[in-house]
């Protein structure tokens, strides 16, 4: 029986309060599915969305949320559309009971997958990152360097590129980040951008000199982009992946030119490679830790992701 009203996190506006509220559950077309939503990840971009720091339109008033693992009979997941309809931001997201997806476009999530809280992340976090990792070419063997190794892509990035035979250096900041990415997550090293002196020394120096064979950027902030192209080692590449707000992405053109380095961007992922992205996950090579919350809680979820305070990535428990 699926009810006419249903629990939801709104906002009116970019950057006015979120209101935890009761709203109509929608009705689907004949190309969509009405999805119920179990548990839904918190994913950086759905702060931006809310902050309004992206040079592109939210409908408002929004239900934010596109990390959703839903429950429509069998398991299954509503993905970023390529036409634009990008869940909770210029369509309604995951931060409700009941969502609409496109069924061409959502994922079946294998019945292996019992985990549902954590598979949820797997579906951008995941997906997005394990996509960075091909883009950058390298192979097994090599050091991946990536930066914003703490947070929820971050997290699952260092799972991936385990998975894939490389070597990890992390790079975010706090002692619990540290903690997390060389003891749970199998980084080799660790840098603390934040305490360091010299983060591209101390980059080079973690790789015998050289620089790793590849950076993936996950921060969500500006300054790693342009470091990244100057300890990255000579024809390696930088994955730019974080979207931090009104941000470029440097480089000195002599080093870029004489190291034969490439700077790319890479945005999440088509359907096939979600299935690839969720094969790692069914055969259980990604054991990111995730932290379970109320979806009544986001208003604090977003008030830490900003203070840079969680580790790994926080999962919301949508309401039966
Ligand atoms: O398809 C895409 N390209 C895609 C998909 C999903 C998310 C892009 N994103 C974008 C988000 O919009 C966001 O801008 O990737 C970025 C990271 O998303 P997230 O992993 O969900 O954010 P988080 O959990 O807050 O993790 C960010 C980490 O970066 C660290 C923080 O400490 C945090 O652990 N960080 C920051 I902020 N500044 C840093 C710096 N200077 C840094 N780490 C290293 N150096
Ligand atoms: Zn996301």
């Amino acid at each position: 029986e699926i009810p006419k009203l249903q629990w939801a996190q709104v906002f009116d506006k970019c950057g006015e309060p979120l209101q935890y509220k009761q709203i109509s559950v929608p009705i689907p077309e004949s190309d969509e599915v009405l999805v119920k939503i179990k548990y839904s990840g918190v994913c950086h971009t759905d702060l931006h969305a809310w902050k309004g720091d992206w040079p592109l339109g939210v409908k408002t008033p929004l239900v934010g949320g596109h990390e959703g693992a839903l429950c429509p009979g069998q398991r299954a997941d509503e993905q970023l559309c390529a036409k634009q309809a990008l869940s909770g931001y210029t369509v309604n997201g995951s931060f409700q009971q009941y969502a609409i997806a496109n069924a061409m476009h959502v994922a079946r999530i294998p019945p292996e997958c019992k985990d549902l809280a954590a598979v949820a992340p797997i579906l951008c976090a995941g997906l997005t990152v394990y996509k960075a990792l091909k883009q950058s070419r390298v192979i097994p063997g090599q050091t991946v360097a990536i930066t914003g190794a703490g947070g929820g892509l971050g997290s699952l990035a260092c799972q991936y590129a385990k998975a894939m035979g490389l070597e990890v250096l992390a790079i975010d900041t706090s002692e619990e980040k540290r903690d997390l990415c060389i003891n749970k997550l199998g980084a080799t090293s660790f840098i603390d951008f934040a305490t360091t002196k010299d983060i591209v020394a101390d980059v080079k120096a973690a790789t015998g000199g050289l620089g790793p064979h590849a950076v993936i950027v996950v921060a969500a902030s500006e300054k790693p982009f342009a470091q990244a192209a100057e300890y990255v080692r000579p024809h390696g590449t930088v994955v730019c992946v974080g979207l931090p707000h009104g941000a470029r992405a440097s480089a000195d053109v002599f080093t870029m030119v004489t190291k034969m380095i490439n700077i790319c961007g890479s945005y999440v992922g088509n359907r096939a490679e979600t299935q690839e992205a969720l094969d790692f996950f069914k055969k259980g090579k990604i054991g990111a830790p995730i932290q379970i919350r109320s979806l009544q809680d986001l208003p604090l979820v977003y008030k830490e992701i900003e203070e840079m305070k969680i580790a790994g990535r926080v999962v919301l428990e949508v309401p039966e």
